[in-house]
């Protein structure tokens, strides 16, 4: 990309970019486009920061990360263009799996997002998946028996609302990253990050790092008493504010 980085929209000229890439790669579908636009309407009115209840949030999420047995992250193919590398460096800081979970279901796609990460040097499981999710009765149930089908803690992004639901009737702890808080997937998640995913993996996973030396009992008092009502309201209060701090915007 030939814009300049001191372009007031460098960072989300960026993430068109990269979604762009992705969409001639094969790697994300034309509708993930249209999602990332609806996104960017409300990163826009958050004021394209993390606001203070995302980051209490996160810090949340990775105490529940931290507490986890076999957590796994949900990779499907918008994650997998704008936020790879973040990605697998949290990835990497709770040496968990990344799995390919995808909408629209297509084994070709399946392999570009796993090659797409082989070339960053990490294996993804669910490039065939050989498990079911139950409750699910589309090809949206198909998991990786190694990965999302045992797991204890998902954190989903971008996700629809079926299969967060399908996750947690699963008895799986849901973590959703989905800047929407009027969306079905924070609202039926377990910890809801109403934060753009390429501020709240790197959130993440500051915030694992910072956590890691709490005691079980420490995290889990703070697992406890996250009220996800309050998040969302937080985030719902922001956006009817109106105009965020600094004004208008380019
Ligand atoms: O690759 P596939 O087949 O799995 O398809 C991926 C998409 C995104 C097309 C599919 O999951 C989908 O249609 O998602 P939805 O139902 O449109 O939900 C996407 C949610 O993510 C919406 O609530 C958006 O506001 C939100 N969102 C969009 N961009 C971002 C985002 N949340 C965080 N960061 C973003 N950059």
């Amino acid at each position: 990309m030939d814009t300049p980085e001191d372009h007031p929209r460098y960072k989300s000229l960026l993430l068109r970019h990269r979604l762009e890439e992705g969409l001639r790669s094969g790697m994300t579908t034309p509708t993930g486009l249209v999602a990332h636009g609806r996104g960017e309407a409300f990163d826009y009115l958050l004021g394209e920061v993390t606001i203070p209840s995302a980051l209490a949030a996160t810090q949340v999420a990775a105490a529940l990360l931290l507490l986890a047995e076999r957590p796994v992250l949900s990779v499907n193919g918008n994650a997998a263009a704008l936020v790879r590398d973040e990605m697998v460096e949290l990835a990497k800081e709770l040496a968990c799996p990344i799995e390919i979970n995808i909408f629209h279901e297509s084994p070709e796609r399946r392999r570009l997002i796993a090659a797409h990460f082989a070339a960053a040097g990490c294996a993804v499981f669910g490039e065939v998946p050989d498990a079911m999710l139950e409750g699910l009765s589309s090809a949206r149930a198909r998991v990786d028996s190694r990965g999302m089908f045992r797991a204890d803690v998902v954190v989903v992004s971008l996700e629809d609302g079926d299969r967060t639901e399908a996750l947690v009737r699963g008895g799986k702890r849901v973590i959703a990253i989905d800047l929407n808080p009027l969306s079905r997937t924070p609202q039926t998640a377990d910890i809801a990050i109403v934060d753009n995913v390429d501020r709240a993996y790197p959130g993440l996973t500051r915030a694992v790092r910072e956590l890691r030396t709490h005691s079980p009992s420490a995290l889990q008092a703070m697992v406890d008493s996250y009220n996800k009502s309050a998040t969302l309201a937080a985030a719902v209060a922001v956006i009817r504010a109106g105009v965020p701090a600094g004004g208008a915007r380019e």
